[in-house]
């Protein structure tokens, strides 16, 4: 028991307190140790109590943790989930699109063989064209020479004629700006070395009437208000006939017999394709019979009959 003055333990059924001398009143002494020992009880329950408010408090907070916890986990476990499913959705795209890459790999390979194949035959093309190319040159080479003889041949059965006498046969318009035309008035440099007018000069006299106009109208383009000298009955003795300008640079004209005009031949390839055109309208074609023309003409023309018919190169012979 304890001692009620010192509050020391003393051994029970001691009269006097060991230590402080006091007399132990046992009356006094069970109250205060039942007293006691019911504050020690109420302390033991406010304790367990404590305790099994906080052990509640603990389990709350663990429950509430675990909770936390649970949720948190279901939480990632969800978003584990959705990124699994992009992650699928994305090796799906990624499939597809691998699958779209061989597509257009083998596609891009197709165009290639496609552009090779193309490329070489574009290249055949331009060989066959190279060939063309070559063939046209060497037609062209073998029709100017041909064209050039043929020209030759109708220089030779041509009839020479004075400047004069050409004056009397009125100009057609035809084959008069075939070439370079240095002033620009309708008549090649080449016609007007012709004519005798200024390849420089549209209007070589000065009257204010170009040169081809006057000539296409009967007046002389290298004087002023003077007609040429225009006989319809020599022009018409001159038909048909190819006439050689011997005074100039031996140029050749044609009278076509349709209109009795005089045609321009120019250069070879002219010449023919002239003689071809004016020979297809259905008139006759050039005669080179020169019996009436100048002395000079008669060998020709007799160079020009075989067997009774008059020819020229080209087939168009005319009886
Ligand atoms: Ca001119
Ligand atoms: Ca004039």
């Amino acid at each position: 028991m304890i001692c009620l003055n010192c509050k020391k333990q003393i051994p029970d059924n001691s009269a006097k307190c060991p230590f402080c001398g006091a007399e132990v009143n046992f009356e006094r002494q069970v109250v205060h140790e039942v007293r006691f020992r019911r504050i020690q009880r109420w302390i033991f329950y406010a304790i367990l109590i404590l305790i099994f408010l906080g052990m509640i408090g603990i389990i709350v907070k663990i429950y509430d943790s675990n909770s936390k916890l649970v949720n948190d986990i279901a939480t990632t476990q969800n978003e584990l989930d959705q990124r699994k499913s992009e992650l699928a959705q994305a090796q799906t795209d990624l499939n597809s699109k691998d699958s779209a890459l061989e597509q257009a790999s083998s596609q891009l390979a197709q165009a290639k063989n496609d552009l090779e194949k193309k490329t070489e035959d574009y290249q055949q093309i331009l060989n066959a064209k190279a060939n063309t190319d070559q063939s046209l040159a060497n037609y062209k080479t073998f029709f100017a020479s041909t064209d050039a003889n043929i020209y030759n041949a109708i220089v030779k059965l041509g009839v020479p004629v004075t400047n004069a006498d050409l004056e009397k046969i009125p100009v057609a318009d035809y084959n008069l700006n075939v070439g370079k035309d240095s002033d620009n008035d309708g008549l090649s440099d080449e016609v007007e070395a012709a004519l005798g007018t200024n390849p420089n000069k549209a209007d070589t006299d000065g009257d204010g009437y170009g040169d081809k106009a006057e000539i296409l109208s009967g007046y002389d383009p290298l004087a002023k208000d003077k007609k040429l000298p225009i006989n319809t009955a020599y022009a018409n003795k001159m038909k048909g006939k190819i006439l050689l300008q011997v005074e100039s640079h031996g140029e050749a004209w044609y009278v076509n017999p349709a209109d009795g005009k005089r045609y321009f031949l120019g250069l070879p390839e002219q010449a023919v394709e002239t003689l071809a055109n004016l020979g297809g309208t259905g008139t006759s074609t050039p005669a080179t019979t020169a019996t009436n023309a100048t002395s000079t003409s008669s060998s020709t023309s007799q160079n020009a009959t075989v067997n009774g018919t008059t020819s020229l190169p080209l087939g168009l012979g005319v009886k």
